[in-house]
């Protein structure tokens, strides 16, 4: 009897500690196996014979700690590429003018070392992005999500501006999402092979890349792909007039600027701002260097809307959407 209740105080705080439990916690017929980011700690089977979801599983006396995937999205952003310096790179004036925040605008308030935004040249960073997994078999449950960094090619980057992305999840097949806070943003149509061994590649920008959803993404030059620019007040559609315009959103920005004494609408805010659409680090209304006709244009565009409306609503293709 007395054998039998100690099991049941191990099977309780297997279950709870599951990764602290060392061998010696059992028998000496244990051990911990390393290999990559993977560690097991076993002990001889059968003393735990339930499971435990989440971030580690316990199965018949195993410990999987938790799984990691490498993976190298690529996308393009259409903001930094409505005048693009140098041709089929996106613009880094963010980066340049030091407007980029060292702290991720992103849930996880992610930070960087200020020297990861003084490289120049192809990898020069252009912003922050969100990664997110999401699950093979449904496609609103997320896995996993991070802030990271993209690159002026195209390549979004770990914090450290330069490193693969490693995410948090076990292998197998999951949608990959990339948001922007001021884009909209795109998930892939099928679920996609992930792994740790080696770094998945998934190319958005590739116009033979599928996305859910109709024109989740505007094509761009040289029929290149890239996420639609313009969605400044936050919600899931992009709109120029009509019942939930962006532009409004951009002239409420500029007339309520500290600086902006006389209320001018051709006023430019300076710095890191949702409202600045071409990413220039300057937010106009109207004037010289106006953020507001990039929003008309790409509604106008849009191959959905066949009659030109300005009204016109560019949805974004996520499931919850
Ligand atoms: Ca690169
Ligand atoms: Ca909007
Ligand atoms: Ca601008």
């Amino acid at each position: 009897m007395k054998n039998i209740i100690l099991i049941s105080t191990f099977l309780v705080s297997y279950t709870v500690f599951g990764q602290q439990l060392l061998k010696s916690s059992i028998d000496s017929g244990g051990d911990l196996y390393t290999t990559g980011n993977h560690q097991i700690v076993y002990t001889l089977g059968e003393t735990f014979t339930g499971e435990f979801q989440g971030n580690i599983n316990i199965s018949e006396g195993f410990i999987n700690a938790r799984f990691q995937i490498k993976i190298s999205p690529i996308v393009f952003l259409q903001g930094p590429l409505f005048s693009p310096n140098i041709a089929g790179l996106m613009n880094d004036d963010l980066r340049s003018n030091n407007y980029i925040p060292t702290t991720s605008p992103y849930a996880d308030n992610a930070t960087v070392d200020a020297s990861v935004f003084t490289v120049t040249g192809n990898n020069a960073i252009v912003d922050w992005v969100w990664v997110e997994l999401r699950q093979g078999d449904d496609t609103t449950k997320i896995i996993t999500s991070t802030s990271a960094l993209l690159q002026r090619d195209g390549d979004i980057v770990a914090v450290d501006g330069s490193s693969t992305l490693v995410l948090n999840a076990a292998s197998g097949n999951h949608y990959v999402v990339v948001k922007h806070r001021n884009h909209l943003s795109v998930m892939s149509a099928n679920p996609i092979a992930l792994v740790e061994a080696t770094t998945t590649i998934v190319n958005f920008t590739n116009s033979t890349f599928l996305t859910f959803g109709s024109h989740a993404q505007v094509q761009s030059t040289n029929n290149t792909m890239a996420l639609w620019a313009g969605n400044v007040n936050g919600d899931d559609i992009i709109q120029y007039s009509g019942t939930n315009p962006d532009v409004p959103s951009i002239l409420s920005e500029v007339l309520n600027a500290s600086g902006n004494f006389l209320n001018f609408p051709t006023y430019i805010v300076s710095g890191y701002n949702t409202h600045d659409i071409n990413m220039d680090g300057k937010t106009q209304y109207t004037g010289t260097e106006p953020d507001s006709p990039f929003i008309l244009q790409n509604v106008l565009a849009h191959p959905g809307n066949f009659l030109n409306f300005s009204t016109y609503q560019i949805q974004e293709r996520l499931p919850e959407n």
